[in-house]
């Protein structure tokens, strides 16, 4: 049944939408199966996100109709499809009345996955008016509040020197703090991998209690301030919210240097609201593993890892990982930086949609994934600045002389790059960060040629 004459109306203007605040837009990259037109099966799919079926059904109303999605461009040589959706069709709490980030991607992103007339339809940005903005949590916590624990210009504080301990799996406590401990020596924060929890080889309650020490250890070691994300991620609300509060507890006095992690794409949003809402004077540390399923560019469904980073602050991120833009291991390129702007920026224009967020906290980006000392100025070349958390895992541990050594070399290399000073000049009066080149000669060799006669390593 062709819907188009209900669920179309491409005489309506994009900016009129936006002027007129009503309306949450989204645009998607899509194509219809075979023998399907391209007008007709944007109009089902309005339908099926929205108001409709793939049939018309006696209940339907004028009302209903009132608050149909709406077809408002298509460019079928580019397969480009934009919707118009009524706020009203949004779910709300009862508790309060505020949004939910689960009923954006139940609409916009839900049923429409699984239609047997679309061959594939991804979602590559999405705007969101002042009325709907409002009622989500935004981020109470951000990069600020880590440098205020810091005693960090809160401006302008600089990278976070973090690394991931490592390995992923199989530290029982007691070598895992220890890890800990020696990366503080050097660096600013540890975040738990992702998988790390409650494994019978390294109970939390244990584990944590150690950490704990260490970081106390640590500061008074070194008389800074030390950064601890723990992994709270779990199935069960309670379950986040036990760990919170026993993590929390066991810190006692350096409780607000703590930080949660919740692994919001594999638990979803209601994992990221209980951390969010449970603890709103913590850090909410985004982490997304798994996201590569939908976001990758192979994957011709789902939304685009920008997609993801806006919809992280609309839900409260303080900080999400945004990858490294080409210059670490996982996937990603250098236009990728535009996800690290909509995330931080008062407005920041996205592949389709100019976004003001209306004095909404900035979410910080977290760049992590096969980084080192010797990838970061390339990366800060092409960002721009280097206010993220930086974590790097192997980056740090796979440093020839060990993780205390490994976090200098990173705070020397962003120094360097601050300092506009070129990395293999820095490094001949900076010796963690030259056997951060020897550490890693592949990176050496290939960013860096003539490093060895530079700094006299055979
Ligand atoms: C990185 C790591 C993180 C990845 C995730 O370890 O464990 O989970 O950064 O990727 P290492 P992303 O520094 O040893 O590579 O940040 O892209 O989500
Ligand atoms: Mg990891």
């Amino acid at each position: 049944m062709d819907q188009s004459n209900r669920y179309a109306r491409l005489d309506l203007k994009e900016a009129d939408l936006i002027a007129g605040g009503r309306h949450v837009l989204c645009a998607y990259i899509m194509k219809p199966k075979a023998g399907y037109g391209y007008l007709e099966t944007a109009a089902h799919f309005a339908a099926e996100s929205s108001t409709g079926t793939n049939v018309e059904v006696s209940t339907t109303d004028d009302f209903t109709r009132g608050v149909d999605a709406l077809v408002y461009e298509i460019d079928p040589a580019k397969e480009i499809m934009k919707i118009a959706y009524p706020v009203e069709l949004f779910d709300r709490n009862i508790i309060d009345g505020r949004a939910m980030l689960c009923s954006f991607l139940t609409l916009t992103i839900g049923n429409n996955q699984g239609m047997g007339d679309v061959e594939y339809a991804k979602m590559h940005d999405f705007y969101v008016p002042p009325c709907y903005l409002r009622l989500f949590d935004g981020p109470s916590m951000n990069i600020a509040d880590m440098w205020r624990v810091l005693g960090r210009d809160v401006k302008d504080g600089g990278m976070v020197v973090g690394t991931i301990i490592k390995p992923k799996l199989g530290l029982r406590p007691k070598p895992f703090a220890d890890a800990c401990y020696e990366f503080w020596l050097g660096g600013d924060f540890i975040k738990n991998d992702e998988p790390q929890g409650n494994q019978t080889f390294a109970p939390l309650k244990e584990t944590i209690r150690l950490v704990a020490d260490a970081m106390k250890r640590a500061q008074d070691e070194t008389g800074e301030a030390k950064l601890f994300s723990a992994n709270i991620t779990a199935d069960d609300h309670y379950e986040m919210v036990a760990r919170g509060e026993y993590i929390l507890e066991t810190f006692g006095e350096n409780a607000d240097h703590v930080a949660f992690l919740v692994d919001g794409y594999v638990t979803g949003p209601a994992a990221i609201t209980t951390a969010r809402r449970s603890f709103p004077r913590q850090f909410l540390h985004y982490h997304r593993a798994g996201h590569g399923a939908v976001t990758s560019p192979q994957s011709m469904r789902g939304y685009t890892a920008f997609v993801l980073s806006k919809m992280s602050r609309l839900q409260g991120a303080s900080g999400i990982h945004t990858g490294t833009m080409g210059y670490g291991k996982m996937e990603g390129d250098a236009s990728d930086k535009i996800m690290a702007y909509m995330l931080t920026d008062e407005a920041a224009q996205g592949p389709f949609y100019h976004q003001d967020w209306l004095g909404m906290k900035a979410t910080t980006p977290i760049i992590s994934g096969g980084m080192n000392a010797l990838r970061l100025p390339g990366f800060f070349d092409n960002l721009g600045h280097s206010n993220v958390i930086q974590t790097s895992g192997g980056g740090a541990f796979g440093h020839v002389d060990g993780g205390t050594a490994g976090a200098k070399s990173l705070r020397q290399s962003c120094d360097a790059w601050k300092a506009g000073v070129d990395l293999v000049t820095y490094a001949k009066s900076h010796r963690e960060l030259a056997r951060a080149f020897e550490s890693f000669p592949t990176d050496a060799d290939k960013l860096y040629p003539g490093w060895r006669d530079a700094l006299g390593v055979k």
